[in-house]
């Protein structure tokens, strides 16, 4: 050995939690039985075919409104210790009030959940995966102030049902995503695309209601049931093109503060709030525009205090690396595009999925953990989200590439003192991925999703990561051919 080769075999601990993941409106179809309201999602491919790459939406999906027990088969298949899948607020509560319950609705889930625990699969419940019902969003949906105590009302009826049977809680999954993409574009639904206010105070009212079921979970549910309450954040790794470039590395220092900063500072930092970069930025820009208060809210003291410390573990969603450039060309102004003053691009030689902004930089995983621990203090972790798109097609060697290369990075993060507690592959399944429609498959199991009976076939990458349950190590050796099966 030249002393500097480092051969050391890592294996995941006996302990650690290996899973699989989806969400309501990308699997279950249904989209109008059994009671079920109005979604924003519904809405909007509705009303915008032309928005959905393949013109795919979720009217019918995977069918997993009709499959789930197919899809359960599939889960234990793969020997995963956990399934994370999202309760749509719609199917159960049509009109987003719980005035209305929708026991058909409910009865979906209880059917789920007791298949999962039958065979020891422990279900992962994300409260909320970008679907609103279309009557709350008429009212304002995630910009107005009441929508924290809507999301709390929801949150303590599905606590109360399922607290027995579920330990592990995902209260919002991707606020950036929400509040960004849905209020502060067109991008996705409702695509109210306002940039200017809309997308702070989304940030806010979703932040709050999070913190609200947190603490609501904390003080009537948690003595008994002793299950843990997280968020999902997107945290991407974010950093500067070129390293000795002060402009470059400001603007990255933006871009992470923008990108998951915002929401990770309130919960998780040691004093609270906002990121002072943001508030800096945000208040300086707002008073030259002529607001006469900043387009990003205040959080009172006792808002402060409410979010500081409010989840057990922090569900990371992570999938790419992005350079980051400070931008001179101008933004529509305001905006938080304009507030951010980024240009994000990727490595050339990095390999790319099918998804535009989906390439493989494996060393982000770790760099992202880093900074999580320093800044932090050693979050507790579970990788909720991590997956590569491909063409519809069963040898999907990059997905085995790209999990494999990932999986080695957290490794070498755990190693290093992260506390990563379990890795979720995105997705059980290939689904609906919002505009990218069926156009872009990110799942283990392929579906047919011309047929009828949305038929479920294993890709390689399924039987690769049943093998990496299986031994806990990450091996690049092991091929499905020496169990004698193949897959092109
Ligand atoms: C995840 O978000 C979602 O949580 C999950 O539901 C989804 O299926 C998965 O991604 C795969 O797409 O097309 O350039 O406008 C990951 C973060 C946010 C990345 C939305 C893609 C659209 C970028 N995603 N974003 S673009």
């Amino acid at each position: 050995s030249d002393g500097w080769t480092d051969t050391r075999r890592r294996t995941f601990p006996q302990n650690f939690l290996f899973g699989a993941a989806s969400s309501a409106y990308q699997v279950e179809g249904a989209w109008n039985e059994d009671g079920k309201g109005e979604s924003i999602w519904d809405r909007f491919s509705h009303e915008h075919p032309e928005k959905i790459a393949d013109g795919r939406n979720g009217d019918v999906a995977s069918d997993s409104y009709h499959l789930w027990r197919r899809d359960v088969e599939m889960l234990r298949e793969l020997g995963v210790d956990f399934y994370r899948f999202s309760i749509s607020w719609p199917r159960v509560l049509p009109t987003g009030f719980p005035s209305s319950i929708n026991e058909a609705g409910f009865k979906y889930y209880d059917n789920l959940i007791d298949e999962l625990l039958k065979y020891d699969i422990q279900p992962m419940v994300t409260l909320y995966h970008f679907d609103l019902t279309q009557e709350l969003e008429d009212l304002g949906g995630w910009t107005n102030p009441l929508s924290v105590s809507w999301f709390e009302d929801y949150a303590k009826i599905v606590f109360k049902r399922y607290a027995e049977k579920v330990k592990f809680w995902i209260t919002i999954n991707q606020p950036n995503t929400i509040c960004m993409e849905g209020y502060g574009s067109d991008l996705m639904a409702p695509g109210v695309n306002v940039k200017d206010v809309g997308a702070y105070e989304c940030v806010k009212n979703v932040l709050l209601a999070h913190a609200k079921a947190y603490r609501l979970y904390e003080k009537e549910f948690k003595k008994e049931h002793e299950g843990n309450v997280g968020i999902g954040v997107a945290v991407n790794w974010f950093e500067s093109l070129d390293h000795n470039n002060t402009v470059n590395k400001e603007a990255a220092d933006r871009a992470r503060a923008f990108e998951f900063g915002i929401y990770l500072h309130p919960i998780f930092s040691k004093e609270g709030d906002f990121p002072p970069i943001i508030r800096t930025i945000v208040d300086k820009k707002s008073q030259e525009q002529g607001f006469k208060t900043s387009r990003l809210p205040k959080l009172s003291y006792e808002e402060i205090k409410l979010l500081r410390g409010s989840a057990d573990y922090l569900g990371m969603n992570h999938y790419t690396t992005f350079l980051v450039q400070h931008s001179e060309e101008k933004f529509e102004s305001p905006s938080v595009e304009d507030d951010r003053n980024t240009i994000y691009t990727q490595g050339p030689e990095w390999t790319s999925g099918k998804s535009s902004w989906l390439k493989s930089a494996p060393y982000g995983l770790y760099k992202a953990c880093v900074h999580l621990n320093l800044n932090y203090d050693y979050p507790p972790i579970i990788i909720t989200e991590h997956g590569w798109s491909t063409d519809k097609g069963l040898g999907d060697q990059s997905r085995v590439n790209n999990i494999r290369a990932y999986l080695g990075a957290l490794l070498l993060a755990m190693e290093d003192g992260t506390q990563v507690k379990g890795y979720t592959v995105w997705s059980l399944l290939d689904n609906v991925e919002w505009t990218a429609g069926t156009s872009e498959r990110f799942g283990l199991y392929e579906v047919d999703f011309e047929s009828e009976t949305k038929e479920r076939t294993a890709r390689l990458s399924a039987l690769v990561y049943k093998h990496i349950i299986e031994s806990r190590v990450v091996e690049d050796g092991w091929s499905p051919s020496s169990l004698k099966i193949e897959i092109t």
